[in-house]
Protein backbone atom coordinates (compact mmCIF):
# COMPACT_ATOMS: atom_id res chain seq x y z
CA UNK A 1 0.00 0.00 0.00
CA UNK A 2 1.08 3.32 -0.98
CA UNK A 3 0.74 5.37 2.48
CA UNK A 4 3.44 3.15 3.25
CA UNK A 5 5.77 4.63 0.84
CA UNK A 6 8.18 7.00 1.13
CA UNK A 7 7.40 11.04 1.43
CA UNK A 8 7.62 13.12 -1.13
CA UNK A 9 10.91 15.62 -1.28
CA UNK A 10 8.64 18.78 0.02
CA UNK A 11 7.57 16.77 2.27
CA UNK A 12 10.99 15.61 3.87
CA UNK A 13 11.13 19.23 4.96
CA UNK A 14 9.28 19.41 8.02
CA UNK A 15 9.35 15.74 8.60
CA UNK A 16 12.59 15.27 8.80
CA UNK A 17 13.82 12.01 10.31
CA UNK A 18 10.25 10.12 9.43
CA UNK A 19 11.60 8.28 7.16
CA UNK A 20 14.58 6.92 8.94
CA UNK A 21 12.06 5.63 11.32
CA UNK A 22 12.49 1.96 12.03
CA UNK A 23 9.87 -0.65 11.23
CA UNK A 24 8.11 -0.94 14.57
CA UNK A 25 8.17 2.80 14.66
CA UNK A 26 6.06 3.34 11.58
CA UNK A 27 3.48 0.71 11.74
CA UNK A 28 3.43 -0.57 15.18
CA UNK A 29 4.06 2.53 17.08
CA UNK A 30 3.31 4.87 14.46
CA UNK A 31 1.95 8.37 15.43
CA UNK A 32 0.91 9.33 11.82
CA UNK A 33 -2.79 9.28 11.80
CA UNK A 34 -3.39 7.76 8.71
CA UNK A 35 -1.71 4.75 9.84
CA UNK A 36 -3.36 4.59 13.32
CA UNK A 37 -6.64 4.70 11.30
CA UNK A 38 -5.10 1.86 9.28
CA UNK A 39 -4.73 -0.12 12.09
CA UNK A 40 -8.08 0.76 13.59
CA UNK A 41 -9.40 -0.37 10.69
CA UNK A 42 -7.89 -3.66 10.33
CA UNK A 43 -8.15 -4.67 14.78
CA UNK A 44 -11.94 -3.67 14.16
CA UNK A 45 -12.51 -5.30 10.76
CA UNK A 46 -11.29 -8.48 11.73
CA UNK A 47 -13.54 -7.85 15.64
CA UNK A 48 -16.17 -7.67 13.47
CA UNK A 49 -15.87 -10.70 11.57
CA UNK A 50 -15.38 -12.17 14.77
CA UNK A 51 -18.24 -10.81 16.56
CA UNK A 52 -20.03 -11.99 13.31
CA UNK A 53 -19.19 -15.75 13.49
CA UNK A 54 -20.52 -15.78 17.47
CA UNK A 55 -23.64 -14.66 16.17
CA UNK A 56 -23.71 -17.01 13.25
CA UNK A 57 -23.17 -19.72 16.35
CA UNK A 58 -26.13 -18.75 17.82
CA UNK A 59 -28.42 -18.44 14.40
CA UNK A 60 -27.51 -22.46 14.30
CA UNK A 61 -28.71 -22.94 17.89
CA UNK A 62 -31.84 -20.45 17.96
CA UNK A 63 -32.89 -22.42 14.66
CA UNK A 64 -32.13 -25.83 15.43
CA UNK A 65 -31.92 -25.93 19.19
CA UNK A 66 -29.98 -28.95 20.23
CA UNK A 67 -28.61 -30.17 16.90
CA UNK A 68 -24.99 -30.46 17.06
CA UNK A 69 -22.98 -27.45 14.86
CA UNK A 70 -22.18 -28.44 12.09
CA UNK A 71 -17.96 -28.52 10.76
CA UNK A 72 -16.63 -26.09 13.99
CA UNK A 73 -18.05 -27.81 16.90
CA UNK A 74 -14.79 -29.26 17.65
CA UNK A 75 -13.19 -26.32 18.19
CA UNK A 76 -15.37 -24.65 20.80
CA UNK A 77 -14.86 -27.68 23.36
CA UNK A 78 -16.43 -29.97 25.61
CA UNK A 79 -17.05 -27.70 28.39
CA UNK A 80 -19.19 -25.07 26.00
CA UNK A 81 -20.81 -27.43 23.50
CA UNK A 82 -20.41 -31.40 24.45
CA UNK A 83 -21.02 -33.46 21.39
CA UNK A 84 -21.37 -30.31 19.57
CA UNK A 85 -24.51 -29.51 21.26
CA UNK A 86 -24.61 -25.46 22.57
CA UNK A 87 -24.78 -25.42 26.24
CA UNK A 88 -26.91 -22.34 27.72
CA UNK A 89 -24.04 -21.42 29.42
CA UNK A 90 -22.18 -21.00 26.26
CA UNK A 91 -25.23 -19.22 24.50
CA UNK A 92 -25.23 -16.26 27.19
CA UNK A 93 -21.78 -16.17 26.32
CA UNK A 94 -21.99 -16.16 22.76
CA UNK A 95 -24.83 -13.09 23.54
CA UNK A 96 -22.70 -11.19 25.77
CA UNK A 97 -19.53 -11.18 23.64
CA UNK A 98 -21.45 -10.47 20.25
CA UNK A 99 -23.02 -7.33 21.55
CA UNK A 100 -19.98 -6.44 23.18
CA UNK A 101 -16.94 -6.93 20.66
CA UNK A 102 -20.14 -5.52 17.64
CA UNK A 103 -20.64 -2.21 19.79
CA UNK A 104 -16.87 -1.40 21.59
CA UNK A 105 -14.43 -3.24 19.47
CA UNK A 106 -16.24 -2.81 16.13
CA UNK A 107 -18.49 -0.68 14.97
CA UNK A 108 -16.84 2.64 17.44
CA UNK A 109 -13.36 2.06 16.52
CA UNK A 110 -13.69 2.04 12.75
CA UNK A 111 -16.47 4.64 12.57
CA UNK A 112 -14.37 6.80 14.69
CA UNK A 113 -11.29 5.14 15.06
CA UNK A 114 -10.48 4.27 11.62
CA UNK A 115 -12.82 6.82 9.39
CA UNK A 116 -12.50 9.54 11.69
CA UNK A 117 -8.69 9.12 12.50
CA UNK A 118 -7.72 8.72 8.57
CA UNK A 119 -10.64 11.19 7.14
CA UNK A 120 -10.69 14.11 9.76
CA UNK A 121 -7.76 15.53 9.17
CA UNK A 122 -7.59 15.58 5.61
CA UNK A 123 -10.92 16.88 5.23
CA UNK A 124 -9.81 19.67 7.56
CA UNK A 125 -6.60 20.33 5.49
CA UNK A 126 -4.37 19.37 8.84
CA UNK A 127 -0.92 17.79 8.94
CA UNK A 128 -2.33 15.20 11.45
CA UNK A 129 -4.29 15.31 15.25
CA UNK A 130 -3.25 17.94 17.36
CA UNK A 131 -1.45 14.65 20.07
CA UNK A 132 -0.08 12.42 17.84
CA UNK A 133 1.31 10.56 20.54
CA UNK A 134 -2.06 10.38 22.33
CA UNK A 135 -3.70 9.02 19.55
CA UNK A 136 -1.18 6.23 19.42
CA UNK A 137 -2.05 5.47 23.12
CA UNK A 138 -5.82 5.80 22.18
CA UNK A 139 -4.68 2.45 19.71
CA UNK A 140 -2.57 1.16 21.98
CA UNK A 141 -5.16 0.83 24.88
CA UNK A 142 -8.03 -0.23 22.37
CA UNK A 143 -5.92 -3.54 21.06
CA UNK A 144 -4.94 -4.53 24.44
CA UNK A 145 -9.23 -4.56 25.24
CA UNK A 146 -9.59 -5.88 22.60
CA UNK A 147 -7.37 -8.74 23.24
CA UNK A 148 -8.63 -9.40 27.49
CA UNK A 149 -11.91 -9.41 25.93
CA UNK A 150 -10.77 -12.21 23.46
CA UNK A 151 -8.78 -14.46 25.66
CA UNK A 152 -11.87 -14.47 28.36
CA UNK A 153 -13.15 -17.18 26.17
CA UNK A 154 -10.23 -19.34 27.22
CA UNK A 155 -10.65 -18.91 31.35
CA UNK A 156 -12.25 -21.05 32.99
CA UNK A 157 -16.47 -20.31 33.01
CA UNK A 158 -15.25 -18.81 29.71
CA UNK A 159 -16.06 -15.21 28.50
CA UNK A 160 -18.40 -12.59 29.99
CA UNK A 161 -22.39 -14.09 29.91
CA UNK A 162 -24.52 -11.07 31.53
CA UNK A 163 -25.19 -9.39 28.51
CA UNK A 164 -23.19 -6.72 27.06
CA UNK A 165 -25.16 -5.00 29.30
CA UNK A 166 -23.66 -6.56 32.35
CA UNK A 167 -26.59 -5.87 35.02
CA UNK A 168 -25.71 -7.02 38.75
CA UNK A 169 -26.68 -8.92 40.86
CA UNK A 170 -26.05 -11.12 37.78
CA UNK A 171 -22.72 -9.90 37.08
CA UNK A 172 -21.32 -9.65 40.46
CA UNK A 173 -21.52 -13.42 40.58
CA UNK A 174 -21.15 -14.67 37.40
CA UNK A 175 -17.94 -16.32 36.90
CA UNK A 176 -14.49 -14.92 36.20
CA UNK A 177 -14.88 -13.96 32.65
CA UNK A 178 -17.01 -10.91 33.59
CA UNK A 179 -14.17 -9.74 35.92
CA UNK A 180 -12.15 -10.08 32.29
CA UNK A 181 -14.79 -7.97 30.19
CA UNK A 182 -14.43 -5.19 33.18
CA UNK A 183 -11.05 -5.00 32.65
CA UNK A 184 -11.12 -4.74 28.63
CA UNK A 185 -13.97 -2.10 29.03
CA UNK A 186 -11.37 0.24 31.43
CA UNK A 187 -9.19 -0.42 28.55
CA UNK A 188 -11.67 0.72 25.84
CA UNK A 189 -13.31 3.17 27.53
CA UNK A 190 -9.49 4.63 28.50
CA UNK A 191 -9.42 4.78 24.80
CA UNK A 192 -12.07 5.97 23.75
CA UNK A 193 -11.67 9.36 26.05
CA UNK A 194 -8.18 9.31 24.65
CA UNK A 195 -9.17 9.88 21.38
CA UNK A 196 -12.34 11.79 21.95
CA UNK A 197 -9.52 14.80 23.06
CA UNK A 198 -8.07 14.27 20.39
CA UNK A 199 -10.73 14.87 17.87
CA UNK A 200 -12.04 18.02 19.60
CA UNK A 201 -8.60 19.66 19.45
CA UNK A 202 -8.15 19.00 16.31
CA UNK A 203 -11.24 19.92 14.45
CA UNK A 204 -11.04 23.32 17.21
CA UNK A 205 -8.04 24.04 16.18
CA UNK A 206 -6.20 22.29 12.50
CA UNK A 207 -8.90 23.47 10.43
CA UNK A 208 -7.13 25.07 6.87
CA UNK A 209 -7.32 28.75 6.80
CA UNK A 210 -10.86 29.98 5.17
CA UNK A 211 -12.27 26.40 6.73
CA UNK A 212 -15.42 28.00 8.99
CA UNK A 213 -17.57 25.57 10.78
CA UNK A 214 -19.92 25.65 8.65
CA UNK A 215 -17.60 25.22 5.57
CA UNK A 216 -17.12 21.94 7.47
CA UNK A 217 -18.23 18.53 5.58
CA UNK A 218 -21.16 17.26 7.90
CA UNK A 219 -19.10 14.03 8.43
CA UNK A 220 -16.32 16.61 10.44
CA UNK A 221 -19.44 18.15 12.32
CA UNK A 222 -20.68 14.33 13.20
CA UNK A 223 -17.02 13.33 14.38
CA UNK A 224 -17.09 16.28 16.67
CA UNK A 225 -20.51 15.39 17.72
CA UNK A 226 -19.31 11.80 19.15
CA UNK A 227 -16.10 12.85 20.42
CA UNK A 228 -18.28 15.20 22.83
CA UNK A 229 -20.65 12.50 23.44
CA UNK A 230 -17.80 9.91 24.05
CA UNK A 231 -15.81 12.71 26.20
CA UNK A 232 -18.83 13.34 28.45
CA UNK A 233 -20.81 10.01 28.68
CA UNK A 234 -17.92 7.48 29.01
CA UNK A 235 -16.52 8.73 32.17
CA UNK A 236 -19.47 7.69 35.05
CA UNK A 237 -19.58 4.19 32.60
CA UNK A 238 -15.61 3.79 33.63
CA UNK A 239 -15.80 4.59 36.93
CA UNK A 240 -18.95 2.43 37.46
CA UNK A 241 -17.14 -0.40 35.72
CA UNK A 242 -14.19 -0.07 38.13
CA UNK A 243 -16.61 -0.10 41.56
CA UNK A 244 -18.26 -3.53 40.00
CA UNK A 245 -14.82 -4.45 39.65
CA UNK A 246 -14.26 -3.87 43.38
CA UNK A 247 -17.44 -5.70 44.01
CA UNK A 248 -16.36 -8.92 42.17
CA UNK A 249 -13.01 -8.87 43.51
CA UNK A 250 -12.75 -6.90 46.51
CA UNK A 251 -16.25 -7.93 47.69
CA UNK A 252 -17.40 -4.51 48.09
CA UNK A 253 -21.10 -3.87 47.71
CA UNK A 254 -21.72 -0.67 45.06
CA UNK A 255 -24.28 -2.75 43.34
CA UNK A 256 -24.98 -5.91 45.62
CA UNK A 257 -28.29 -5.62 47.41
CA UNK A 258 -28.73 -7.09 50.61
CA UNK A 259 -30.68 -10.22 50.96
CA UNK A 260 -29.93 -11.39 47.63
CA UNK A 261 -30.55 -15.76 47.24
CA UNK A 262 -28.66 -17.55 44.57
CA UNK A 263 -29.22 -21.03 44.19
CA UNK A 264 -31.41 -21.03 47.61
CA UNK A 265 -28.67 -19.60 49.64
CA UNK A 266 -28.79 -15.95 50.89
CA UNK A 267 -25.24 -14.33 49.96
CA UNK A 268 -24.83 -12.10 53.34
CA UNK A 269 -20.81 -11.32 52.68
CA UNK A 270 -22.16 -8.25 50.62
CA UNK A 271 -25.18 -6.19 50.64
CA UNK A 272 -26.60 -3.03 50.99
CA UNK A 273 -25.45 -1.65 47.51
CA UNK A 274 -28.02 -0.47 44.36
CA UNK A 275 -28.13 -2.69 41.19
CA UNK A 276 -30.04 -0.15 40.14
CA UNK A 277 -27.49 2.56 40.29
CA UNK A 278 -25.86 0.19 38.04
CA UNK A 279 -28.38 0.69 35.24
CA UNK A 280 -28.34 4.03 35.24
CA UNK A 281 -24.81 4.69 35.08
CA UNK A 282 -24.49 2.01 32.61
CA UNK A 283 -27.51 3.65 30.47
CA UNK A 284 -26.16 7.05 30.42
CA UNK A 285 -23.31 5.77 28.90
CA UNK A 286 -24.96 3.58 26.46
CA UNK A 287 -27.78 6.17 25.32
CA UNK A 288 -25.32 8.36 24.08
CA UNK A 289 -23.36 5.27 23.19
CA UNK A 290 -25.98 4.59 20.30
CA UNK A 291 -25.85 8.22 18.72
CA UNK A 292 -22.03 7.35 18.26
CA UNK A 293 -22.73 4.79 16.73
CA UNK A 294 -25.25 6.25 14.27
CA UNK A 295 -24.09 9.83 13.75
CA UNK A 296 -20.57 9.09 12.20
CA UNK A 297 -22.44 6.48 9.79
CA UNK A 298 -25.19 9.50 8.63
CA UNK A 299 -22.06 11.49 8.61
CA UNK A 300 -20.58 8.94 5.79
CA UNK A 301 -23.84 8.24 4.37
CA UNK A 302 -24.20 12.71 3.60
CA UNK A 303 -20.72 12.71 2.04
CA UNK A 304 -21.79 9.59 0.02
CA UNK A 305 -25.12 11.24 -1.45
CA UNK A 306 -23.54 15.17 -1.73
CA UNK A 307 -20.63 13.12 -3.97
CA UNK A 308 -23.03 10.97 -5.97
CA UNK A 309 -26.05 13.30 -6.52
CA UNK A 310 -23.61 16.09 -7.64
CA UNK A 311 -25.65 18.20 -5.41
CA UNK A 312 -25.26 20.53 -2.37
CA UNK A 313 -26.81 18.95 0.49
CA UNK A 314 -30.01 19.76 1.20
CA UNK A 315 -30.62 21.82 4.59
CA UNK A 316 -26.88 21.27 5.35
CA UNK A 317 -27.18 23.85 7.93
CA UNK A 318 -30.65 22.44 9.71
CA UNK A 319 -28.76 19.34 9.93
CA UNK A 320 -25.44 20.85 11.53
CA UNK A 321 -27.87 22.29 14.03
CA UNK A 322 -29.90 18.99 14.41
CA UNK A 323 -26.80 17.04 14.94
CA UNK A 324 -25.78 19.45 18.15
CA UNK A 325 -29.06 19.58 19.18
CA UNK A 326 -29.09 15.60 19.45
CA UNK A 327 -25.91 15.67 21.13
CA UNK A 328 -27.83 17.71 23.95
CA UNK A 329 -30.73 15.30 24.39
CA UNK A 330 -28.88 12.49 24.15
CA UNK A 331 -28.13 12.84 27.45
CA UNK A 332 -31.26 13.36 29.13
CA UNK A 333 -33.35 10.09 27.92
CA UNK A 334 -31.38 7.35 29.04
CA UNK A 335 -34.49 5.86 31.74
CA UNK A 336 -36.21 5.19 28.78
CA UNK A 337 -34.28 1.88 28.73
CA UNK A 338 -35.71 1.65 32.25
CA UNK A 339 -39.22 1.60 32.10
CA UNK A 340 -39.79 -1.42 34.15
CA UNK A 341 -38.17 -0.63 37.21
CA UNK A 342 -40.76 1.24 38.62
CA UNK A 343 -39.48 4.40 38.60
CA UNK A 344 -43.21 5.95 38.69
CA UNK A 345 -45.08 8.16 36.35
CA UNK A 346 -43.45 11.60 36.96
CA UNK A 347 -39.56 10.75 36.30
CA UNK A 348 -41.69 8.46 33.52
CA UNK A 349 -42.91 10.83 31.80
CA UNK A 350 -40.19 13.68 31.85
CA UNK A 351 -38.45 10.14 29.74
CA UNK A 352 -41.07 9.99 27.67
CA UNK A 353 -41.13 13.18 26.59
CA UNK A 354 -36.94 13.85 25.96
CA UNK A 355 -37.63 10.73 24.11
CA UNK A 356 -40.11 11.85 21.60
CA UNK A 357 -38.18 15.04 21.55
CA UNK A 358 -35.22 13.39 20.53
CA UNK A 359 -36.53 11.67 17.50
CA UNK A 360 -37.13 15.41 15.95
CA UNK A 361 -33.31 15.95 14.68
CA UNK A 362 -32.75 12.63 13.52
CA UNK A 363 -36.00 12.80 11.47
CA UNK A 364 -34.04 15.97 10.22
CA UNK A 365 -31.62 14.77 9.18
CA UNK A 366 -32.86 11.96 7.37
CA UNK A 367 -35.66 13.87 5.86
CA UNK A 368 -32.78 16.27 4.63
CA UNK A 369 -30.71 13.50 3.13
CA UNK A 370 -34.06 12.14 1.17
CA UNK A 371 -34.89 15.65 0.00
CA UNK A 372 -31.13 15.82 -1.41
CA UNK A 373 -31.83 13.30 -3.51
CA UNK A 374 -34.79 14.77 -4.96
CA UNK A 375 -33.89 15.95 -8.82
CA UNK A 376 -30.21 14.46 -8.91
CA UNK A 377 -28.64 12.93 -11.61
CA UNK A 378 -27.98 10.28 -9.50
CA UNK A 379 -24.95 7.37 -9.99
CA UNK A 380 -25.23 4.67 -9.11
CA UNK A 381 -21.96 3.53 -7.86
CA UNK A 382 -21.47 0.71 -5.55
CA UNK A 383 -21.03 3.38 -2.00
CA UNK A 384 -23.99 5.14 -3.57
CA UNK A 385 -26.11 1.96 -3.26
CA UNK A 386 -25.09 1.05 0.31
CA UNK A 387 -26.00 4.83 1.74
CA UNK A 388 -29.32 4.65 -0.27
CA UNK A 389 -30.04 1.48 1.62
CA UNK A 390 -29.11 2.56 4.27
CA UNK A 391 -31.97 5.72 4.47
CA UNK A 392 -34.88 3.51 4.71
CA UNK A 393 -33.29 1.16 6.80
CA UNK A 394 -32.61 3.33 9.19
CA UNK A 395 -35.92 5.23 9.04
CA UNK A 396 -37.30 1.88 9.96
CA UNK A 397 -35.14 1.31 13.31
CA UNK A 398 -35.82 5.02 14.00
CA UNK A 399 -39.76 4.63 13.75
CA UNK A 400 -39.60 1.23 15.49
CA UNK A 401 -38.06 3.01 17.83
CA UNK A 402 -41.18 5.26 18.87
CA UNK A 403 -43.34 2.80 20.85
CA UNK A 404 -39.83 1.27 22.89
CA UNK A 405 -40.23 5.06 24.40
CA UNK A 406 -43.37 5.14 25.26
CA UNK A 407 -44.04 3.25 28.72
CA UNK A 408 -47.45 1.89 27.81
CA UNK A 409 -46.39 0.14 24.82
CA UNK A 410 -43.19 -0.40 25.68
CA UNK A 411 -44.01 -2.78 28.82
CA UNK A 412 -45.56 -4.94 26.73
CA UNK A 413 -43.04 -4.87 24.36
CA UNK A 414 -39.20 -5.01 26.77
CA UNK A 415 -37.06 -7.45 26.49
CA UNK A 416 -38.79 -8.87 23.60
CA UNK A 417 -37.34 -9.90 19.80
CA UNK A 418 -39.24 -6.45 18.69
CA UNK A 419 -36.24 -4.87 20.75
CA UNK A 420 -33.43 -6.69 19.13
CA UNK A 421 -34.83 -6.05 15.52
CA UNK A 422 -35.34 -2.14 16.90
CA UNK A 423 -32.22 -1.53 17.47
CA UNK A 424 -30.57 -4.00 14.60
CA UNK A 425 -32.36 -2.19 12.07
CA UNK A 426 -30.26 0.84 13.55
CA UNK A 427 -27.19 -0.70 14.13
CA UNK A 428 -26.67 -3.28 11.16
CA UNK A 429 -28.67 -2.32 7.93
CA UNK A 430 -28.11 1.26 9.33
CA UNK A 431 -24.66 1.89 10.44
CA UNK A 432 -23.05 -1.05 9.30
CA UNK A 433 -24.12 -0.53 5.51
CA UNK A 434 -23.07 3.56 5.65
CA UNK A 435 -19.63 1.37 7.28
CA UNK A 436 -19.30 -0.49 4.09
CA UNK A 437 -20.53 2.89 1.96
CA UNK A 438 -17.33 4.47 3.20
CA UNK A 439 -14.87 1.68 2.74
CA UNK A 440 -15.81 1.92 -0.82
CA UNK A 441 -16.04 5.44 -0.95
CA UNK A 442 -12.41 6.19 0.38
CA UNK A 443 -10.94 2.66 -0.75
CA UNK A 444 -9.20 4.48 -3.26
CA UNK A 445 -7.95 7.56 -0.96
CA UNK A 446 -6.02 4.75 0.94
CA UNK A 447 -5.08 3.17 -1.94
CA UNK A 448 -4.73 4.99 -5.04
CA UNK A 449 -7.07 2.09 -6.74
CA UNK A 450 -10.75 1.53 -6.73
CA UNK A 451 -13.27 -1.10 -5.34
CA UNK A 452 -14.35 -3.29 -7.70
CA UNK A 453 -17.65 -2.33 -9.15
CA UNK A 454 -18.77 -5.23 -9.70
CA UNK A 455 -17.81 -7.41 -6.98
CA UNK A 456 -19.19 -4.63 -4.84
CA UNK A 457 -22.92 -4.47 -6.38
CA UNK A 458 -22.60 -8.46 -6.01
CA UNK A 459 -21.88 -7.61 -2.03
CA UNK A 460 -24.37 -5.20 -2.31
CA UNK A 461 -27.87 -6.68 -3.31
CA UNK A 462 -27.55 -10.24 -1.24
CA UNK A 463 -26.55 -8.42 1.86
CA UNK A 464 -29.67 -6.35 1.18
CA UNK A 465 -32.14 -8.66 0.79
CA UNK A 466 -30.62 -10.98 3.62
CA UNK A 467 -30.17 -8.31 6.25
CA UNK A 468 -33.53 -7.90 5.97
CA UNK A 469 -34.57 -11.28 6.05
CA UNK A 470 -32.93 -11.84 9.37
CA UNK A 471 -34.22 -8.78 11.02
CA UNK A 472 -37.95 -8.34 9.87
CA UNK A 473 -39.44 -11.03 11.25
CA UNK A 474 -37.86 -10.34 14.83
CA UNK A 475 -40.68 -7.75 15.30
CA UNK A 476 -43.41 -10.36 14.26
CA UNK A 477 -41.74 -12.76 16.65
CA UNK A 478 -41.61 -9.76 19.45
CA UNK A 479 -44.89 -8.49 19.19
CA UNK A 480 -46.57 -12.02 19.69
CA UNK A 481 -43.85 -11.85 23.12
CA UNK A 482 -41.22 -13.88 22.13
CA UNK A 483 -37.88 -13.10 24.56
CA UNK A 484 -34.66 -11.90 23.75
CA UNK A 485 -31.82 -14.15 25.06
CA UNK A 486 -33.14 -17.36 24.65
CA UNK A 487 -31.15 -20.16 24.04
CA UNK A 488 -33.70 -22.04 22.57
CA UNK A 489 -35.36 -19.32 20.63
CA UNK A 490 -38.73 -19.46 22.32
CA UNK A 491 -39.51 -23.35 21.83
CA UNK A 492 -40.44 -24.08 25.27
CA UNK A 493 -43.18 -21.49 25.34
CA UNK A 494 -46.81 -21.94 24.29
CA UNK A 495 -46.77 -18.42 23.35
CA UNK A 496 -44.02 -18.49 20.80
CA UNK A 497 -44.92 -21.63 18.69
CA UNK A 498 -46.99 -19.85 16.17
CA UNK A 499 -44.38 -17.57 15.40
CA UNK A 500 -41.32 -20.21 15.79
CA UNK A 501 -40.59 -21.36 11.95
CA UNK A 502 -39.23 -17.84 11.62
CA UNK A 503 -36.54 -18.90 13.59
CA UNK A 504 -35.21 -21.11 10.49
CA UNK A 505 -35.94 -18.31 8.57
CA UNK A 506 -33.82 -15.85 9.94
CA UNK A 507 -31.10 -17.91 10.51
CA UNK A 508 -31.12 -19.09 6.87
CA UNK A 509 -30.98 -15.22 6.20
CA UNK A 510 -28.02 -14.56 8.71
CA UNK A 511 -26.39 -17.54 7.04
CA UNK A 512 -26.76 -15.71 3.32
CA UNK A 513 -25.68 -13.07 5.12
CA UNK A 514 -22.47 -14.37 5.93
CA UNK A 515 -22.22 -15.73 2.27
CA UNK A 516 -22.85 -12.62 1.03
CA UNK A 517 -19.40 -11.46 2.42
CA UNK A 518 -17.52 -13.05 0.51
CA UNK A 519 -17.17 -10.89 -2.38
CA UNK A 520 -16.41 -8.28 -0.52
CA UNK A 521 -13.51 -10.28 1.31
CA UNK A 522 -12.41 -11.02 -2.01
CA UNK A 523 -12.54 -7.55 -3.59
CA UNK A 524 -10.74 -5.80 -0.93
CA UNK A 525 -7.72 -8.21 -1.24
CA UNK A 526 -7.79 -8.00 -4.58
CA UNK A 527 -8.48 -4.58 -5.31
CA UNK A 528 -5.30 -3.77 -3.19
CA UNK A 529 -2.84 -5.31 -5.84
CA UNK A 530 -5.04 -5.55 -9.37
CA UNK A 531 -7.58 -2.77 -8.67
CA UNK A 532 -8.14 -0.13 -11.13
CA UNK A 533 -5.34 2.75 -10.71
CA UNK A 534 -7.05 5.81 -10.05
CA UNK A 535 -6.07 9.69 -10.01
CA UNK A 536 -6.36 11.72 -6.99
CA UNK A 537 -10.08 12.51 -7.04
CA UNK A 538 -12.09 9.86 -8.94
CA UNK A 539 -15.18 10.57 -7.48
CA UNK A 540 -14.44 14.50 -8.80
CA UNK A 541 -15.33 15.27 -5.22
CA UNK A 542 -14.59 18.86 -3.26
CA UNK A 543 -14.16 18.31 -0.01
CA UNK A 544 -10.32 18.64 0.99
CA UNK A 545 -9.19 14.54 1.13
CA UNK A 546 -10.11 14.56 -2.40
CA UNK A 547 -9.35 17.86 -3.88
CA UNK A 548 -6.18 18.77 -1.79
CA UNK A 549 -4.78 15.82 -1.60
CA UNK A 550 -3.00 12.96 -3.36
CA UNK A 551 -4.80 9.87 -3.49
CA UNK A 552 -2.74 7.79 -1.52
CA UNK A 553 -1.52 10.82 0.51
CA UNK A 554 2.14 11.38 1.07
CA UNK A 555 3.03 10.51 4.45
CA UNK A 556 3.40 12.51 7.33
CA UNK A 557 2.09 15.82 6.45
CA UNK A 558 -0.98 15.31 4.30
CA UNK A 559 -0.79 17.97 1.54
CA UNK A 560 1.96 19.39 -0.89
CA UNK A 561 0.98 22.62 -0.15
CA UNK A 562 -1.11 23.80 3.22
CA UNK A 563 -4.94 24.11 1.90
CA UNK A 564 -6.78 27.41 1.92
CA UNK A 565 -10.53 27.10 1.46
CA UNK A 566 -12.76 29.20 -0.73
CA UNK A 567 -15.98 27.11 -0.83
CA UNK A 568 -18.13 25.65 1.27
CA UNK A 569 -18.33 21.87 0.97
CA UNK A 570 -20.53 20.90 -1.45
CA UNK A 571 -20.38 23.04 -4.75
CA UNK A 572 -21.16 20.46 -7.09
CA UNK A 573 -24.06 22.27 -9.04
CA UNK A 574 -22.24 25.25 -9.35
CA UNK A 575 -23.26 27.39 -12.46
CA UNK A 576 -19.98 28.26 -14.75
CA UNK A 577 -17.57 25.84 -12.73
CA UNK A 578 -15.29 23.76 -14.62
CA UNK A 579 -16.32 20.09 -15.06
CA UNK A 580 -19.36 21.13 -13.03
CA UNK A 581 -18.51 21.45 -9.62
CA UNK A 582 -15.75 23.52 -7.24
CA UNK A 583 -13.65 22.21 -4.46
CA UNK A 584 -13.10 23.69 -1.83
CA UNK A 585 -9.79 25.11 -2.33
CA UNK A 586 -10.70 26.39 -5.97
CA UNK A 587 -9.96 30.34 -6.20
CA UNK A 588 -12.85 32.20 -5.27
CA UNK A 589 -14.09 34.94 -2.90
CA UNK A 590 -12.90 34.46 0.39
CA UNK A 591 -15.22 34.05 3.46
C1 LIG B 1 -25.28 -8.04 10.92
C2 LIG B 1 -25.66 -9.08 11.48
C3 LIG B 1 -26.10 -9.24 12.91
C4 LIG B 1 -26.91 -10.25 13.30
C5 LIG B 1 -27.52 -11.32 12.40
C6 LIG B 1 -27.11 -10.11 14.72
C7 LIG B 1 -27.87 -11.00 15.48
C8 LIG B 1 -28.05 -10.92 16.84
C9 LIG B 1 -28.73 -11.88 17.65
C10 LIG B 1 -29.35 -13.19 17.12
C11 LIG B 1 -28.70 -11.45 18.93
C12 LIG B 1 -29.19 -12.18 20.17
C13 LIG B 1 -30.59 -12.07 20.47
C14 LIG B 1 -30.87 -12.73 21.78
O1 LIG B 1 -30.55 -13.91 22.00
O2 LIG B 1 -31.40 -12.04 22.62
C15 LIG B 1 -28.02 -10.20 18.94
C16 LIG B 1 -27.81 -9.44 20.06
C17 LIG B 1 -27.15 -8.22 20.06
N1 LIG B 1 -26.52 -7.62 18.98
FE1 LIG B 1 -26.47 -8.33 17.09
N2 LIG B 1 -26.45 -9.02 15.16
C18 LIG B 1 -25.82 -8.44 14.09
C19 LIG B 1 -25.07 -7.28 14.12
C20 LIG B 1 -24.90 -6.46 15.22
C21 LIG B 1 -24.23 -5.19 15.23
C22 LIG B 1 -23.59 -4.55 14.03
C23 LIG B 1 -24.32 -4.72 16.50
C24 LIG B 1 -23.80 -3.44 17.11
C25 LIG B 1 -23.23 -2.49 16.52
C26 LIG B 1 -25.02 -5.69 17.29
C27 LIG B 1 -25.30 -5.54 18.64
C28 LIG B 1 -25.98 -6.44 19.40
C29 LIG B 1 -26.27 -6.26 20.81
C30 LIG B 1 -25.86 -5.06 21.66
C31 LIG B 1 -26.99 -7.38 21.22
C32 LIG B 1 -27.57 -7.64 22.60
C33 LIG B 1 -26.72 -8.55 23.36
C34 LIG B 1 -27.36 -8.78 24.70
O3 LIG B 1 -28.48 -9.30 24.74
O4 LIG B 1 -26.72 -8.43 25.70
N3 LIG B 1 -25.37 -6.73 16.49
N4 LIG B 1 -27.62 -9.90 17.64
CU1 LIG C 1 -31.68 4.80 24.62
Amino acid sequence: MSVLEKPPPEAEEHTGHHHHDPFWRRYIFSQDHKVIGLQYALTAMFFLLFGFFLMILMRWQLAWPGRPIPLIAGLLGEANAPGGIMLPEFYNQLGAMHGTIMVFLGVVPLLVGAFGNYVVPLQIGAPDMAFPKLNMASYWCYLPGGLVMFSSFFVPGGAANSGWTSYPPLSTIATQGQTWWLIGMVLLITSSLLGSVNFIVTIFQLRAKGLTFMKLPFFVHAQLVTSFLLLLAFPPLEAAGIFQLLDRVLNTSFFSPSGLVVAGEVVDKVGGGSPLLWQHLFWFLAHPEVYVLILPAMGIVAEVIANNTRKPLWGYKSMVYASIFLGFMSFIVWAHHMFLTGMGTTISSFFQTTTMIISVPSVVILSALLISLWGGSIRFNTPMLFALAFLPMFGIGGLTGLPLGLAPTDIHLHDTYYVIGHFHYVVAPGTIFAIFAGIYYWFPKITGRKLSEGLGKLHFWPSFIFINGIFGPMFIQGLAGVSRRLWDGGQQYAHAQPVLEWNVFMSMSAFGLLIAQLPFIVNLFWSIRKGQKVDSNPWQATTLEWAAAPSPPIGHGNFHEVPVVHHGPYEYSAPGAPNGYLPQTAPGKEG
